[in-house]
């Protein structure tokens, strides 16, 4: 490839360089401007990637801010930042040069942070014309309890002897009286279990299934609430209501119970600071009453069960009679476990009203919302005191229409009301479906489309990516991918929804983490789901096949499972640029190699079972042997390399030299000992699959004189399945990128676009709303994939989504600028597709790259963030074809053109919007 100078002028040269006076308002919007007519603003704050956190525990928290220009070519030279407590200065950073906007560290020589403390901090910069900006409005963060010894409250559990069988959800109370004016409060609340809080009969908060999921025996997340104006002078009243979660529910196939515990438990307290100065704080503690309530039953699989006759109307308020209520007990369980909670919670989004109503040829009342969605229902009911409305949860509707849950397996997935009589209003608490349809029992007279709803919750992440393309099968499969991971980020990255697991499978979410990061931002879910990683890895660097782990002893870790933990640091350091996620999970990825190095004779990583390309292609009835089965040992190895390349590659970053050398010597190694294995001289591998040639060519497992050949193979492979695909978990993410790589960008195209069994369309033209565990989850004659593995919303294949956002549009991130400050914009059109486009919000501000051919020119439109810089890729022989907004690129001050690689001319540019049209 050619060597091409950053585009970035060192800093003082920027300064030198600036101030062009005259303002060239052109078409595509760019502006040249002197210095006194910058018009910077500084927007979006976030403290440890979040808009005003309350409750970090980070210590040294890091601080973003992007920089807003109209004009381009825009950079910051320096910045300075201001800290306040109580609206005194505790930290000026003074102006320091620098162009860093993401994540500026606050210093440790700087005054520490305390806890419970709510910070105030603003920032202002300076910009490459010398302009300096006005300060950033004040945004706002708060310590969480830094100290077990800050926890004054106790653990409590019900002082009633519980039905051991149903286990109703306990509900706790707590009366108190405030006297004084109060300035501010906040509570910190957790639970062993799931808890709903609320305060004088409002919820706290908008979040659900807190805690959250976490390895709760050494890490449990509490959650921080501004309460201020909830609480009012005279009586108050808490009430927290208890379900049994992922705590002890039942989880797994295997039917585990009580995996963390037997007792459901809260942890609570309120901090209240008043007028006066003064403060007091209110705990829980054996004062609370405990009882129960309508929420009779509650488990994640199986759903809920409310009796609203048992419903205590009131309890969550003041002057409430509990007489009758039971006392608490305080346990002496551990705080040290306990940790500030660090990405978004669990919440609410899309709302879906019925599309239609009908009734199956079986008899059944179902309701379709149109969309395969992670949630629950609301419902609105009139009945008689007793009555009971059952609804059912399911994905599909069988061949003749009826509704289908034998791929639920053992998950009842289903909510039972039973009514006080008079409109009542419905949902549940502490469970969720994955579901499109809803059979409902038990209403009398015919359901109205206003009564019922449905709630899709996800984690509450910022939608950062859009793609979009002239093929309507493509956007619907780009709907998909991301309806697959609204679904499935319900605080862990879960391989599916609906059935009897839903948990948070490594191999799913390493194949799915860098499109995931493209779609939404996913830095805090996947820096806090690592740590958990890392929490359940074993002594021995064995990584668990599920984080949290919760399938018991772990005495092995499959390939491509295991490596979650390089992976995704990898992968999100990209997306990101956080150097942190490196430096903290670096033991973690480095103790998974020494485990299969360990593991390993003569460096090859030969033993162990391993899923290997889990749901590959594989014909029914395989006679003729065209089922794709790659040796589950070269799949190994391949994953092996690639694990230690990634922490060879953190290893750099880090500084770590010992490292990078150790761990090159033993990539060679580990590559010798691939080819003498499982290569031939030529590069032929043992096994003749589409897998085997992408994992090899996609972790430069071969060398370099035969990798063209073995690209050939593969497209040799893929042309005889008449470009079909026949990969499966392992291989698919790769498929189409190393294609694209070695000059089959066409055939990469054909395979996108293939609709036939098995391709990514197929299903899409099944009707798929989400993406489906298997690519025949139902076939053509409608008939269903094997009940017991056929989910039809897992997303693994969704994986293509890197492809479509990186290669087919063509938005990435160099290393030598991670997290977009250095962009790379090279689209890879293919013959069917007349445009596409994607939008990437960064730290630094939105992203986007879109083309389009017409009448034999291609129109690329670039917009590149402000303090970033980009290299793009421009289809063109010679840097004389290409024009800029209808003028040749010669003359433009922001463009230095770089040289040609391929069929691409290079150019390389600085922030702001480009029009480039060229022949094509
Ligand atoms: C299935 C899960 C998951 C996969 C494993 C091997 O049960 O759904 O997708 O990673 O098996």
């Amino acid at each position: 490839m050619t060597y091409f100078k950053s585009a970035i002028p060192l800093l003082f040269d920027t300064i030198k360089e600036v101030i062009p006076t005259v303002i060239n308002n052109n078409k595509s919007g760019l502006i040249r401007l002197s210095t006194s007519q910058s018009d910077i603003k500084i927007e979006n704050l976030t403290c440890e990637n979040l808009h005003n956190p309350l409750g970090i525990d980070e210590v040294k928290p890091r601080f973003s801010w992007q920089l807003v220009a109209t004009h381009n070519n825009c950079y910051q030279i320096a910045y300075e930042i201001n800290v306040k407590l109580d609206n005194k200065i505790i930290w000026a950073s003074g102006k320091q040069l620098s162009e860093q906007s993401v994540m500026v560290r606050y210093p440790s020589t700087a005054t520490p942070l305390e806890s419970a403390k709510k910070y105030t901090w603003q920032v202002r910069v300076t910009d490459n014309t010398g302009f300096t900006s006005d300060w950033s409005e004040q945004a706002i963060f708060q310590m969480g309890l830094l100290h077990t010894t800050d926890w004054k409250a106790k653990w409590i559990i019900p002082g009633y002897v519980e039905d051991s069988i149903m286990r109703p959800s306990p509900m706790f109370r707590k009366e108190f009286v405030i006297a004084k004016k109060i300035v501010s409060a906040t509570a910190f609340i957790t639970a062993h279990g799931l808890y709903e809080a609320r305060i004088n009969g409002e919820k706290v908060g908008d979040a659900y299934l807190t805690p959250g999921w976490t390895s709760y025996n050494k890490r449990l997340q509490y959650q921080v609430y501004d309460v201020t104006n909830m609480i009012k002078k005279g009586a108050n009243a808490f009430g927290v209501v208890l379900g049994s979660g992922w705590y002890r529910g039942h989880l797994t196939w295997k039917n585990y119970n009580n995996i963390y515990g037997k007792d459901i438990a809260l942890l609570m307290q309120v901090q209240i600071t008043y007028a006066d100065g003064s403060n007091e704080i209110i705990v829980t503690n054996e004062s609370w009453k405990s009882s129960t309530g309508a929420i009779r039953y509650s488990e994640i699989y199986d759903g809920e069960i409310i009796d609203s006759r048992l419903e205590k109307k009131g309890w969550d308020r003041p002057n409430y009679n509990d007489q009758d209520w039971a006392g608490t007990k305080e346990i002496d369980s551990t705080k040290e476990n306990l940790i500030a909670t660090q990405n978004e919670l669990v919440e609410k989004h899309e709302e879906f009203n019925p599309i239609k109503i009908f009734t199956t040829p079986k008899g059944e009342q179902v309701i379709d919302f149109g969309q395969n969605l992670v949630g629950w229902t609301v419902l609105k009911v009139k009945g008689n005191t007793g009555d009971t409305v059952k609804l059912y949860h399911a994905e599909v509707l069988d061949k003749n229409g009826n509704f289908y849950t034998a791929n639920l397996r053992a998950a009842k997935a289903q909510d039972e009301y039973i009514l006080s009589g008079g409109t009542e209003i419905f949902e549940p608490h502490f469970t969720w479906h994955g579901f499109r349809y809803v059979k409902i029992e038990g209403i009398k007279g015919e359901i109205k489309s206003d009564d019922i709803k449905a709630v899709a919750i996800y984690s509450d992440m910022k939608q950062t990516g859009k793609f979009e393309s002239s093929n309507l099968l493509v956007n619907q499969l780009q709907h998909n991918i991301q309806w697959g991971q609204k679904g499935n980020f319900i605080d862990v990255p879960t391989d599916c929804p609906q059935r009897d697991e839903r948990l948070g499978w490594t191999g799913d979410a390493q194949v799915f983490c860098s499109t995931a990061a493209f779609n939404m931002d996913v830095h805090n879910f996947f820096t806090k789901w690592t740590k958990d990683i890392a929490a359940d890895q074993t002594a021995k660097g064995c990584v668990p096949n599920v984080v949290p782990n919760v399938l018991g002893a772990v005495t092995r870790s499959s390939a491509g499972w295991g490596d979650a933990c390089t992976v995704i640091p990898w992968d999100i350091y990209l997306a990101f640029g956080d150097t942190s996620i490196l430096k903290n999970q670096y033991n973690s990825m480095k103790a998974y190699v020494e485990y299969m190095h360990n593991t390993s004779k003569n460096n090859l990583w030969n033993i162990g079972a391993h899923f290997g390309d889990w749901l590959y292609f594989q014909p029914e009835n395989d006679k003729d042997g065209r089922g794709a089965i790659t040796d589950k040992y070269l799949i190994a190895q391949c994953f092996y390399s690639h694990s230690v390349q990634l922490l060879i590659n953190a290893a750099k970053v880090l500084g770590n030299t010992a490292d990078v050398a150790y761990y090159n010597d033993l990539q060679e190694k580990v590559k010798a000992a691939f080819l003498q294995e499982y290569a031939t001289p030529n590069g032929r591998l043992v096994s003749a699959t589409q897998t085997a040639y992408v994992l090899a060519l996609n972790f430069d497992m071969l060398p370099e004189p035969v990798r063209k050949e073995a690209a050939k193979r593969l497209a040799d492979n893929i042309k005889s399945y008449e470009n079909h695909l026949t990969t499966g978990f392992l291989g698919t993410p790769y498929l189409c990128s190393v294609l694209t790589n070695f000059g089959y960008n066409d055939l990469a195209g054909k395979l996108l676009l293939q609709d036939t069994y098995p391709s990514w369309l197929y299903p899409v033209k099944m009707g798929a709303t989400t993406i489906w565990e298997r690519w025949d989850g139902q076939k053509p004659d409608s008939t269903f994939q094997t009940a017991g593995m056929n989910s039809f919303n897992h997303y693994s294949y969704g994986a293509i989504g890197d492809w479509l956002y990186k290669k087919l549009v063509g938005i990435d991130t160099y290393e030598d600028g991670v997290g977009y400050k250095h962009s790379k914009i090279q689209p890879h059109p293919i013959s069917e597709i007349s445009h596409a486009s994607a939008s990437l919000d960064t730290y630094y501000g939105t992203l986007s790259c879109s083309w389009k051919i017409e009448n034999g020119v291609i129109s690329i439109d670039v917009t590149i963030p402000a303090n970033t810089h980009a290299t793009i890729f421009i289809p063109a022989k010679e840097a004389t074809d290409i024009s800029e907004n209808g003028k040749s690129i010669f003359g433009i001050k922001e463009i230095t053109i770089v040289g040609k690689e391929n069929e691409y001319v290079i150019l390389n540019s600085t922030s702001g919007s480009y029009h480039f049209s060229c022949k094509y």
